[in-house]
């Protein structure tokens, strides 16, 4: 056993090679003869979990001797990709997992390709999670992930006729070689049911929730292998299970199928993602999906305090919760629950603890994604916590300064309950107030969360707001999706930039070596050959490497202005149809990004772009110099291909509407100059980048509101004014890019017109076509361009994540980091 024991931790090429012929074997039930790719990926997978799985019990073991402060993000999304490459990088082992496999005869990417894409998120606040999780794995931060093992993960995306389908994805249905199942790890979730009230043992009044419904929370664990593979952490994802009572309460012949239809119902909390980026409100299911993961984490987290802590006392000096946006916002009252029906702590104790040990993260400034639950459904399905939020909101208006200052308007929008309409519970208010610390995730971001969301409870607590700008891990953005250029970089100024991204600045000064810039540029041709190559199998489309590679891939949102580009889009091509002896830049326009299913808007602009591409990919007119594809499915898989081989970085957004971004981030750090407003994270790009490197245009956040405040702007005036606009927007008002069905754009239209174009389009259009027009003359200078790209490489030091979450650790959660002993 010692031997086999060793072997399973080794780390060479024969040690690869056996273990993955013993595990085709012995755990996949196959020979190699009949094996599929399937199979062999599940193979590899458990060989690559057997080297992980010592240093994961070390890693445990050393946080639990020193009873180190933990930080928990609990997050309903988790969008973390394929996990086969990230685990064989951060190991150190891709070479030789892949000169293993070639001895079997195998490809490794016909291995890597077989993985489905965990996307168990929307977009930006999932995949931050994602990241998050890799840099506190590579810091030898003690992080915890806790979110819900989703049956079913984000929608895939397919065409027909050009319009969005969406199809059921499947990632679990072949297994999941990376998670380890605790059927031990069972926690009751209540819903529904009463409060009664009773006297304690010393005569004080007290709460118990009866006659509740329960469902049980059970554990699978996945292991996040730092970079390195010194530190190994933990997501820890919850899946719906029956009760027991469940099953056998009703086991009769008339109530057995009421007793399975039961345990279906229940075991739905966990079955599918909600696919909209901003949220479902009003649906019961996605509440009690919130309540469901975040009381069971919150039982999680108190059960392990509670190894080494017999008082409550030292729970915020050993545990942080980060809630990422108000969807775990809940737990505040959950905790304080706990505490006191539980636990028997008195309330002002048990809300310091609280206070202490929560923080709240908000991404968005959208109205429709500010949660707010009606009073009388969180009532019915958690009627403790509804008493409990009352109690809050009660202490907390009689103390506040607004009840001094007799100031009515300000007590009632500090509220946690909206008394307008049907009263709802404003969960952002509620993780505002049970929360330490409050943070934005940019600059602008969180100075429009002063001023606007926030502006009432900024003035009642001028310390909580702080920001802490987004960031992406560089291990699987950089070094994995775009091998050849950090190669490249390795070469030239050595590894150290993989774990401190800091040191890439020192790429700055190859911007001017010539030898340097030839080689940045093949990279940059390397990759975008390979994505040539994706787009021709994913859409039939053939697409010039020599053009300019333009992409803005991200969700379908009207405010992130797809809508803008497109129309650019159509001007550009009647520029070159009008002009056709011109010798044009040529340019592919590469879209991709899923929408909301009940986002009609969304999927109209979607069909939008399939229809301009269409026309214009088949009009002999250009000569090819202008396509325009759009990539159905993206996802974490897709980006990693898409996002190393651009050229133009489109980020777009309304100013003051896109909260951070972090796609701005992956493609600067892979070479693409963005065109972008004053918008989000693109400020602070621009800052790091310097002017003179970035195309930026449009109005800024101040002028949007200013324009916005004084009863807006008269888009039609704006279109008559501008001929380019007027004939494009014509155009797609006459059919000519919908002759099947020439009212089809009317939306849109109307929207534009009529509608006040809310989201300044028209308004931004003039200004937009200009950065355009810069960054196709700048690209006709390949050397001034690729100096450009390597300057924006250069410094995305700031943007990683290993940056953002030292900012948490040290002003947030004061969590340090923890060196494993590995003594096996
Ligand atoms: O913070 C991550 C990400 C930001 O980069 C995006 O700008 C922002 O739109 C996104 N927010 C959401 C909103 N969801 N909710 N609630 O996904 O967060």
């Amino acid at each position: 056993y010692k031997s086999r024991d060793i072997e399973r931790r080794s780390l060479d090429v024969d040690s690869l090679k056996r273990s993955f012929l013993e595990w085709l074997v012995y755990s996949v039930g196959k020979d190699a003869r009949a094996a599929t790719r399937r199979d062999w990926f599940h193979t590899v997978a458990l060989a690559v979990r057997d080297r992980v799985v010592d240093r994961w019990m070390d890693t445990t073991r050393s946080y639990y001797h020193e009873d180190a402060k933990r930080v928990y993000y609990l997050s309903l999304e988790f969008l973390i990709g394929r996990l086969l490459t990230n685990s064989l990088s951060n190991l150190g082992i891709m070479d030789e997992c892949r000169q293993a496999l070639d001895r079997l005869g195998l490809s490794m990417d016909d291995v890597v390709d077989s993985e489905p894409d965990a996307a168990l998120g929307n977009g930006g606040l999932g995949r931050l999670a994602a990241c998050f999780l890799d840099s506190m794995a590579s810091q030898g931060l003690p992080g915890y992930g806790y979110g819900i093992r989703y049956e079913f993960g984000l929608f895939e995306q397919r065409f027909e006729n050009g319009w969005q389908v969406e199809h059921p994805e499947q990632w679990l249905q072949f297994g999941n070689p990376w998670e380890f199942a605790r059927p031990e790890v069972l926690y009751p979730v209540q819903f529904y049911g009463r409060v009664e009230e009773f006297r304690d043992s010393v005569g004080e009044r007290a709460y118990r929730w009866v006659d509740s419904e329960r469902v049980l929370a059970m554990a699978y664990d996945t292991p996040v292998v730092g970079y390195g593979g010194d530190t190994i952490n933990t997501l820890r994802l919850w899946s719906a299970r029956a009760t027991s009572d469940f099953n056998f309460g009703h086991f009769n012949e008339g109530a057995y199928m009421k007793a399975v239809e039961q345990k279906i119902l229940s075991e739905n909390l966990s079955r599918v993602l909600y696919p909209n980026d901003a949220t479902e409100i009003g649906k019961e299911l996605r509440f009690k999906q919130e309540y469901f993961f975040t009381s069971a984490s919150l039982q999680d987290i108190l059960r392990r305090y509670l190894q080494h802590h017999t008082s409550f006392d030292n729970l915020p000096n050993k545990a942080a919760i980060q809630l990422n946006d108000t969807h775990p916002a809940i737990g505040i009252a959950e905790l304080m629950r706990l505490l006191i029906d539980q636990h028997g702590l008195r309330w002002e104790k048990a809300w310091e603890i609280t206070q202490a040990t929560f923080a709240y993260t908000n991404h968005t400034l959208l109205p429709e994604a500010l949660e707010a639950w009606p009073v009388r459904m969180v009532e019915r399905i958690l009627p403790r916590h509804m008493q409990i939020i009352y109690e809050i909101n009660a202490k907390f208006l009689t103390r506040s300064k607004a009840k001094a200052a007799g100031d009515n308007a300000r007590l009632s929008h500090l509220s946690l309950i909206d008394e307008r309409g049907d009263r709802r519970v404003r969960m952002g208010n509620l993780a505002f107030l049970g929360s330490h610390k409050v943070n934005g995730v940019s600059a602008l971001h969180t100075e429009l969360m002063k001023e606007t969301v926030f502006a009432d409870f900024h003035a009642e607590f001028p310390d909580r707001i702080t920001n802490k700008t987004n960031g992406i891990t560089p291990r699987r953005w950089l070094k994995q999706a775009n091998p050849a250029l950090s190669e490249l970089i390795s070469s030239r100024i050595g590894e150290g930039w993989i774990s401190d991204l800091g040191q890439i600045a020192a790429l700055k000064e190859k911007a001017d070596d010539v030898v340097f810039r030839e080689e940045f540029r093949r990279a940059k041709r390397k990759n975008k050959k390979r994505l040539a190559a994706y787009i021709a199998r994913q859409t039939g489309e053939e697409v010039q490497i020599d053009s300019i590679f333009d992409v803005q891939v991200k969700r379908m949102h009207e405010y992130k202005r797809q809508l803008l580009n497109v129309l650019h889009t159509v001007a550009l091509y009647n520029e070159m149809r009008d002009n056709p002896t011109v010798s044009w830049v040529p340019v592919t326009k590469i879209f991709a990004g899923k929408a909301a299913p009940s986002y009609h808007m969304a999927k109209l602009i979607i069909k939008l772009i399939n229809d301009v591409a269409k026309v214009v990919n088949h009009d002999p007119s250009v000569h090819d110099n202008l396509k325009v594809v759009y990539l159905p499915n993206y996802n974490v898989t897709a980006a990693e291909i898409i996002i190393p081989a651009a050229d133009i970085s489109e980020q777009i957004s309304t100013a003051g509407m896109e909260a951070s971004g972090t796609g701005n981030m992956k493609l600067a750090l892979n070479g693409a100059l963005t065109i972008g407003t004053l918008d989000g994270a693109n400020v602070e790009i621009r800052e790091q980048v310097g002017a003179d490197n970035i195309f930026i245009f449009g109005l800024t956040a101040e002028e949007v509101n200013d324009l916005r405040a004084n009863g807006g702007f008269n888009p039609r005036e704006v279109i008559a004014s501008n001929p380019a606009l007027k004939r494009a927007l014509d155009m797609i008002a006459t059919g000519a890019f919908s002759p099947d069905d020439r009212n089809r754009y009317q939306p849109i239209l109307q929207a534009l017109t009529d509608g006040g174009d809310h989201f300044l389009v028209t308004a931004d259009f003039a200004d937009y076509c200009r950065a355009q027009d810069a960054a196709m003359q700048l690209y006709r200078d390949s050397e001034e361009w690729t100096r450009k790209a390597i300057i924006n490489t250069a410094s995305m030091g700031w943007f990683s994540s290993d940056r953002t979450v030292n900012e948490y650790a040290t002003e947030i959660w004061d969590v340090h980091p923890v060196k494993p002993t590995h003594d096996g």
